[in-house]
Parts: structure tokens; sequence; C-alpha cells
């Protein structure tokens, strides 16, 4: 096994058996040995949340074990986020952002939002367990120019619909744009709601945006 595939996969280990000096350590050492911060997001921290869901599944692991890994991927997005790159900033836009309502995951937001503010889009958090009257009156006010939601529990996925059809009701529905996101939600569920974008991962919620900026 190549040295830097090595080190992704003892990091995602470490995160699986909720290991933190470990996972300190060996995150220093890959950011150190050039391993880019969307390698170790994608192949170490969200498999390794892949897995140790797998474990709560199985009832190998409980509430303490999901407390203590969603705890320990947030300080390692904190110790990331200053290594993401800028990229190269063409577009930007005014963007509304949080995880639904009775919905309390904020590590998948949160990395979102660190891509997003990285690549130039100015990112109001609105936390999590969001009220879709809350949605509304940010839309309404703050005129942003796409509303990202974000969902993680197969049943708080409805309080996406929810929020599309509140805004219809308002007569919003048209000034803003709409992306949806969340380890349950689909292409095909983001189309059937009509929302206008769904992304599966941070970058590409950054395309997405990027595409949504341009289309008039
Ligand atoms: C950590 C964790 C927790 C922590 C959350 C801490 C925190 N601050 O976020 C705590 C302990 C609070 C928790 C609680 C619960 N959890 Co939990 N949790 C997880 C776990 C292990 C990891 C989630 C995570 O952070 N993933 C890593 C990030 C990087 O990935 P992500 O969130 O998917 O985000 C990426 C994409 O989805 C996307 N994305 C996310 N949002 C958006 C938005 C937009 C607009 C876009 C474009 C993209 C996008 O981009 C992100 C970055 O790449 C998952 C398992 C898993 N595999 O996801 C279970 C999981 C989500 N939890 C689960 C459950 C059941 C619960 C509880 C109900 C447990 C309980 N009995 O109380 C509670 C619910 C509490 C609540 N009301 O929300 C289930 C959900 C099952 C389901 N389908 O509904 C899972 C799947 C575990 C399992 N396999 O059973 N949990």
């Amino acid at each position: 096994m190549q040295d830097s595939e090595k080190l992704i996969s003892d990091l995602k280990d470490a995160f699986v058996n909720i290991d933190s000096a470990q996972v300190n350590d060996l995150l220093k050492q890959a950011i150190e040995s050039g391993i880019s911060p969307k390698m170790i997001i994608e192949k170490a921290i969200r498999q390794g949340a892949d897995e140790v869901g797998k474990k709560y599944e199985a009832c190998e692991y409980f509430l303490p074990e999901l407390v203590m890994s969603g705890e320990m991927m947030k300080e390692a997005i904190t110790f990331l986020k200053p290594k993401m790159q800028a990229e190269g900033i063409t577009s930007s836009g005014k963007i509304i952002f949080g995880t639904v309502k009775g919905d309390l995951h904020d590590v998948g937001k949160n990395i979102v939002i660190s891509m997003l503010s990285v690549a130039g889009f100015d990112v109001t958090d609105l936390g999590v367990d969001v009220p879709p009257e809350k949605f509304i009156s940010e839309v309404e006010t703050k005129t942003p120019n796409i509303l990202c939601m974000s969902s993680l529990l197969t049943h708080t996925m409805p309080e996406l619909d929810n929020v599309m059809e509140i805004l219809k009701k308002e007569g919003l529905r048209e000034k803003v744009k709409v992306m949806v996101g969340g380890r349950p939600v689909t292409k095909d569920y983001a189309d059937k709601i009509k929302a206008d974008s769904y992304g599966k991962d941070a970058y590409d919620a950054v395309e997405e945006a990027k595409r949504l900026m341009a289309v008039k």
C-alpha cells in the first residue's frame, strides 16, 4: 500500500475507534505529507462516519460514541479549514444555510459552509433545528441568492418539502434558488420536491452554487 493510502486508512480507523489522540497525530502527518483536505474529508472523515453509523446500527456503538465521533469530526474540520485553499474566485453570492427542524447534525453542514466560504460565497449559518418560519423570514429579509438546507435523518427530510411549500405559499419561491443535501437526501428526492439543486458533498455543493449563480 502507498504511504498516503496507509495514512488515510489509519486515520479512518482512528476515527472509527474514537481515538482522538491518534486522529490528531495522523491528521498532522497527513497534511505534512501533502495529502489534500478534500481527500482527508472524503476518504477518512466521511467514510469513518459511515462506519461509525454502521456500528451504531449494529448496536456495537451507542449514543456516547456518536456524540464523540461528531465532536472529533468537528475538531478535525476546524484544523483543516485554514488549509483549504481559496479557489480562483469567479463567482460569489449570498447564501442562507441551516439544518432543518428536528435535526441536530451539523458536521456535514459546517464542511459545506467552509467550502462555500473559501469559494467566495457570503454564507449565513442559521445553525441546526431551524424551524421553517426562520428559513422563510431569512429569505424575505436577507434576500439570499441561494437557500441551502441540510437533513441527516430520514424523518426530517419532509421538512425540506415543507419549507418549499411555504416558500411557494408566501410568493417567495421565484426569488431564491434552493439547494438541498445530507446523507439520506438524493437527486430524485430533490427533483421530487422541485428544489433547484442537490449536492452529494461539499465539492458538489460549490460546483452547484456556481452553476446556480450563472442561471438567470
Ligand atoms: C455524528 C452523528 C451524530 C451526532 C451529530 C453531531 C453533530 N454535531 O453533527 C449526534 C450524536 C448528535 C447524533 C444524533 C442522532 N443520530 Co446521528 N449520526 C452521526 C453520524 C455517525 C455521522 C454524521 C456526520 O457528521 N457525517 C459526516 C459528514 C461529513 O457527512 P454528512 O453529514 O453526510 O455531510 C456531507 C454530505 O451529506 C453533504 N451535505 C450535508 N448537508 C448538506 C447540505 C447541502 C445543501 C448540500 C449540497 C450537501 C450537504 O456534504 C457533507 C460533506 O461532504 C451518522 C452516520 C453517517 N454515516 O452519516 C449518524 C446518523 C445520521 N444518525 C442517525 C441517528 C438515528 C441519530 C439519532 C436519532 C440517534 C438517537 N437515537 O438519538 C440522533 C438524532 C438527533 C437529532 N435530532 O438530530 C442515523 C440516521 C438514520 C436515518 N436514516 O434517519 C445515522 C445515519 C446513523 C445510523 N446509521 O443509524 N448523530
